[in-house]
């Protein structure tokens, strides 16, 4: 049987994480409509008769200004290395701009085998795409283009066949019934940050973390308590919201989720803590899983 390692690399929001929900078949990776939204990699494995492909989502490619983004560029150099195949996904409803070129560049140290996958079609006109296809044929060396909507699904079912292809043969490095690397408390931490991203605005985003300090399981039902770390006083008072309210919010559209995914009650108490520069700050980091 074939086996393999898949990175899937490109640009913040150009749908990475969308691709590994679609290929996976389940919601590993959260999602957001803003960019810089995955901060670790995190691992979907897919298992056919054929054979198990192992797919790494990565951060977005970026330049980083705090300690935590040169942190997730690292990520993503380490997810480009010693890697069966690369998949770099470019929106295509986007104009090429700087960021595709350096992202390029990066791509140009790596040899073995890279697809390049020309995604949300569901927003461009079939004849708009040609000119994207010459483009980055020229530009790069890519052993196969694949248009997709990662949304939609549209040619997703047909590329892990494609992949397999190119994987060689190997071992099985999961049992063929898991489908993340992601530990439930790691999993919850982020469904919780994916809502806080969703119904945040501005800064917001890039500014919070969330950490778990106690995950507990009874017979009846999971205790979730989960701390947000803001940068300023005038952030916490905006997650937290008017009488409470916005924090409300974010917990009850978390617990839902949460609930779904773990198929039980679920009972979370969040907290929002203000941490000056964060960002920046190690033992914070490391507590994230960003530590260097
Ligand atoms: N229309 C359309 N939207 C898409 C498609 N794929 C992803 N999106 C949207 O693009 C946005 C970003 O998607 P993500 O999957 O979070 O992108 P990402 O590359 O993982 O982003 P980062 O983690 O920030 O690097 C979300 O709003 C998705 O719904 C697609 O094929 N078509
Ligand atoms: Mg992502």
């Amino acid at each position: 049987m074939k086996s393999g390692f898949v990175s899937i690399i490109g640009r913040p929001n150009s749908g990475k994480s969308t691709l590994l929900n679609h290929l996976v078949g389940e919601k590993v990776s959260i999602v957001t409509n803003k960019p810089q939204t995955t901060r670790r990699v995190v691992r979907g494995i897919v298992t056919r008769p054929e054979g198990q492909i192992v797919f790494l989502d990565t951060p977005g490619i970026h330049k980083p200004i705090h300690r935590m983004n040169e942190r997730m560029m690292k990520a993503v150099r380490e997810a480009m290395a010693d890697i069966d195949l690369i998949l770099l996904i470019v929106d295509a409803s986007a104009e090429f701009g700087r960021g595709d070129e350096f992202t390029l560049d990066l791509l140009k140290a790596v040899t073995g085998n890279k697809f390049l996958l020309l995604n949300k079609i569901d927003l461009v006109e079939k004849k708009n795409l040609l000119p994207v296809i010459e483009r980055y044929s020229k530009l790069g060396d890519f052993a196969e283009i694949v248009p997709i909507s990662a949304l939609s699904g549209e040619n997703v079912d047909m590329l892990t066949g494609q992949i397999l292809k190119y994987l060689p043969e190997g071992p099985m490095f999961y049992p063929a019934d898991q489908i993340s690397d992601q530990q439930e408390r790691a999993i919850a931490a982020e469904m919780i940050r994916e809502k806080l991203i969703l119904l945040t605005e501005e800064e917001m985003p890039y500014s919070t973390a969330v950490v778990i300090d106690r995950f507990e399981e009874d017979a009846k039902l999971h205790r979730i308590f989960a701390t947000i770390f803001v940068e300023r006083d005038s952030q916490k008072g905006i997650i937290i919201g008017k009488a409470g309210q916005k924090l409300k919010e974010i917990g009850t559209e978390a617990r839902k989720e949460l609930e779904s995914f773990l198929g039980r009650k679920v009972f979370l108490d969040l907290h929002v803590k203000v941490k000056k520069r964060w960002r920046d700050d190690e033992e914070t980091l490391r507590s994230l899983g960003l530590g260097g």
